[in-house]
This record gives structure tokens, C-alpha cells and sequence, in this order.
């Protein structure tokens, strides 16, 4: 890769400023781990609640240790937000990237970022596109600065030795354990041309324990895309097999646990879908990029999407053999022991419960101190402690394993139906 020397880029990082754009999961945890390492860091936000909410030290997420660090670094003052971008000697972005209704890429926040700090860009600024993005979005990028930067080189595969250095790193963090992961895991560092590469890997080597990875920036956008859609696939293979074992009359759990046994298998945890705001949706960045053969990635899709509705008809049929079916939904966001409900299969389920009108439904939540919006304006559902939905419901619908249900005593459970999307009484 690159021969030149650039270890000492970053050494003093009391001498640099990083602008970090965008201050949600990725971009927050980002800006505290680099102002923890001493850098200046400013954090741009669209929304002045969480402007206001940083600058007072505190989160607007839930996170594991979070509020910690970012205390720490802006009683510091080495992190401040605002909404105003400001220049700096590197820009990171970690804005959303969502799709559109028909699965097309919605780019427009990474756009609104890049047009806002091209004219703060001067002579060996550095930008780093952390968002998960489709292949090209990188380059375009260059292509954006130029359209309003003309007295700018910018770099490409062939021009090393540019005004701007840009660069994709795409993040790879776990919720719940985003701070452990930001600094353990390795990192893929795509360049437009390997000067931007080794630049960019310097700034992650300030924070970064796993090994870096340096390639190209298209390699790294697919990379980070093929792993979340890796996972997919291999989930959705999960919940065919589950849906297969119905029909059968086989306990699905039993058959994994027992084909795991194979020292070259792995199958993972079938469940009540797939949801959370990156593997419901970046799979579609590659479908989108090549339809006609991206085959097995858009099956996955469709199976995972499928299968909260296949809950829901288990839930139906089960309740059509009771009077007046009372039902304890247990778990509204999208996976164990987190508040996090975006495409939330758990709350898509006892949506559309709701809407069915199949009985009276008590949802637990434990991470959650009210129920959604969406769930509100039912008449027939009421949020509850655990204990009081286990005493009153007559059928028990798992969606979500978090702690609290993983230690439910199984005597409670044994006169009611129970339907178990996630193995925890298997
Ligand atoms: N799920 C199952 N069965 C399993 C594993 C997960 O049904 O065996 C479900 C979960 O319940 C959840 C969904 O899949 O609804 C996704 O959960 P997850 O824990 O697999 O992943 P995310 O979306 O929280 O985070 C993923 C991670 N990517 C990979 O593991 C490849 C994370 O490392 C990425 O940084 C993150 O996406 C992202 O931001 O892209």
C-alpha cells in the first residue's frame, strides 16, 4: 500500500479539529471516543434537541456507558455540538442513509453533509464517509465538491496527491456494545487513491485495538453491505427452517442445536423477523445496485420480511379457540435488551394484533416507559408489569428475548398457550 511515511499525521491530537456530522448511534459514540483521545471535536446535528442535549453532557440515546464518556469529554471541552458547521482538519459523516417506498437508496442526508462542509474545505482537510452507503457514494462525493469547489484537487484512483484526502470507513458497531466494538473491531479503510487510505487509517489508529484494513473506497462500501446482508441470509435461512419445523411437527430449536453439532454449521437464532435500522435495509443497497442477480439476497428479504405476518396468523389461530383471549406480548423493540424500535418486527406483530382485533393485548416492555404512538390510540392495549400479564393472559407471545422474560419462572407458563418466536423456553 502506501510508501510514504505518515505515522505522525495525527500524533498531536490537541493540534486538530474533527467536525463529526450526524450525532445518532454512530456519530455520537464516534465524536466521544476521538475527544477522549484529546482531539477538538465538534458535533453537527440537524436537530437542536440534540444539540442541546450534548452540550449539557448528556445522551439522547440508550447506550451502554455512553453518557459516561460523553460527559466526561464535554465537561472537558473537547466535544461541543451546534448546528452551524464550522471548518476543521477532518470531517466524518454519519448521517442516515434509509431507503426509499420502492428499496432505492435515500442519499439525500449524506448530499445535505457534503454540501455543507464544502466551502469550509481547505488544502489537507480530510473527509470520512462513515455511513453505511452504496457503492460509489464515495467517489460520488468528489464529485460533489467539485461541482462547488473548482479551486480544489480532488482525488481520484489514478491522482494521489490531491488538495482533499476522502475516504470510506464504514462503521461496524453492535448496539449495546457500541463503545467495546468501536475499539475492538477491525476496521476496513477505503481511499479514493491509497494516500486517502493510509490518512484516513492514521486518525482510526488513535482509538482503534483491531487491525485496519486498507482497499479502495468502492471494496470497502460493498464490504461493509455484503456483511450486513451475510447476516441476513443467514437469519432468513433461520426462519424458513423455523416455519419448515411447524409444518412438520418438529421443534426447531432442538433440530439447530442438534445440526450445529457439525463442526463446519452454524445456523442462527430463528425469530419474529428482522428488524433494527441496518440489516433491514442495506441489503437493499445491493439489490438495488444489480437486480437481476443480487437472487438469493432478495429471497432473504422477503422471508425475514415475511415473517412477522406468519406470527401474527399463529397468534390468530391460536386465540380463534378461546372466548375472550387475553395476550401477553412480551417485547416491542427489535432485538433482546435494548429501547431501539425502529422496523421493530415485535412492534410490526402486535400492530397489526391491534389492528385484527384479536383480543385484549398487555404489553411488556422493560425498556420502555410508555407505549408507542402507534399502539396508543388502541383501545384493547394496555402496557403492563411482567407478573400481571403472566397472571391474566390465557396465551404468552414472545417476541423479544430480553432478560426479564429469559428468567420467567416456566410453572407460571404451563396452563397457558405459549408462542415462542425466540427459543428462550424451548
Ligand atoms: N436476529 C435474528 N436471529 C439471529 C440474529 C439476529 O433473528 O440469530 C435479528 C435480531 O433480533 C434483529 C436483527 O436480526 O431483529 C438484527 O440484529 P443483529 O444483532 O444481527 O444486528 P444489528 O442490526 O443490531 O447490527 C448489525 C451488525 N452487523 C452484523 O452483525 C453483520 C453490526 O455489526 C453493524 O454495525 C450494524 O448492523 C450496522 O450498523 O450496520
Amino acid at each position: 500500500m502506501a510508501s510514504f511515511d505518515l505515522q505522525t499525521v495525527f500524533a498531536e491530537p490537541s493540534a486538530k479539529r474533527i467536525s463529526v456530522f450526524g450525532l445518532g448511534y454512530v456519530g455520537l459514540p464516534v465524536a466521544a471516543a476521538l475527544a477522549s483521545r484529546g482531539f477538538e471535536v465538534i458535533g453537527v446535528d440537524i436537530s437542536s434537541r440534540i444539540v442541546d442535549v450534548i452540550n449539557a453532557g448528556k445522551i439522547h440515546i440508550v447506550e451502554p456507558d455512553l453518557d459516561m464518556v460523553v460527559q466526561a469529554a464535554v465537561s472537558a471541552g473537547k466535544l461541543r455540538a451546534t448546528l452551524d458547521p464550522e471548518p476543521a482538519d477532518v470531517f466524518i459523516i454519519a448521517v442516515p442513509t434509509p431507503f426509499t417506498g420502492d428499496h432505492q437508496p435515500d442519499m439525500s442526508s449524506v448530499r445535505e453533509a457534503t454540501n455543507a462542509i464544502a466551502p469550509l474545505l481547505s488544502k489537507g482537510n480530510l473527509i470520512i464517509l462513515e455511513s453505511t452507503s452504496p457503492t460509489g457514494t464515495t467517489e460520488n462525493i468528489c464529485s460533489w465538491i467539485a461541482e462547488t469547489r473548482p479551486d480544489l484537487v480532488l482525488p481520484d484512483s489514478e491522482l494521489d496527491d490531491a488538495d482533499i484526502h476522502v475516504a470510506h470507513c464504514p462503521e461496524r458497531v453492535l448496539p449495546g456494545r457500541v463503545l467495546r466494538e468501536l475499539v475492538d473491531n477491525d476496521r476496513i479503510v477505503g481511499g479514493i487513491s491509497p494516500r486517502c487510505a493510509a490518512y484516513a487509517s492514521e486518525l482510526y489508529r488513535t482509538f482503534v485495538r483491531g487491525e485496519i484494513h486498507l482497499t479502495n473506497a468502492r471494496t470497502a462500501e460493498l464490504a461493509k453491505l455484503a456483511e450486513n446482508a451475510y447476516r441476513d441470509v443467514n437469519i432468513a435461512f433461520a426462519n424458513e427452517l423455523s416455519i419448515i419445523c411447524d409444518r412438520l411437527g418438529i421443534n426447531v430449536w432442538e433440530m439447530i442445536n442438534l445440526a450445529n453439532r457439525h463442526p463446519r454449521v452454524q445456523i442462527l437464532a430463528p425469530g419474529a423477523g428482522v428488524g433494527g435500522h441496518c440489516i433491514s435495509i442495506d441489503p437493499w443497497f445491493i439489490i438495488s445496485a444489480a437486480p437481476e442477480v443480487a437472487k438469493v439476497m432478495r429471497a432473504a428479504r422477503e422471508v425475514n420480511d415475511s415473517k412477522p405476518n406468519y406470527v401474527c396468523e399463529k397468534v390468530k389461530a391460536a386465540a380463534a379457540r378461546l372466548r375472550q383471549p387475553v395476550i401477553a406480548c412480551l417485547g416491542l423493540s427489535y432485538k433482546a435488551d435494548i429501547d431501539d424500535l425502529r422496523a421493530s418486527p415485535a412492534l410490526h406483530i402486535v400492530e397489526m394484533l391491534a389492528q385484527a382485533n384479536v383480543g385484549e393485548l398487555l404489553v411488556v416492555e422493560p425498556n420502555l416507559k410508555q407505549l408507542p404512538a402507534s399502539l396508543r390510540e388502541f383501545g384493547g392495549v394496555r402496557q403492563t408489569e411482567l407478573r400481571q400479564a403472566l397472571a391474566e393472559a390465557d396465551i404468552v407471545l414472545l417476541l423479544v428475548d430480553h432478560r426479564q422474560f429469559r428468567r420467567i419462572d416456566r410453572e407460571m407458563l404451563k396452563p397457558k398457550i405459549t408462542i415462542d418466536t425466540r427459543g428462550v423456553w424451548r
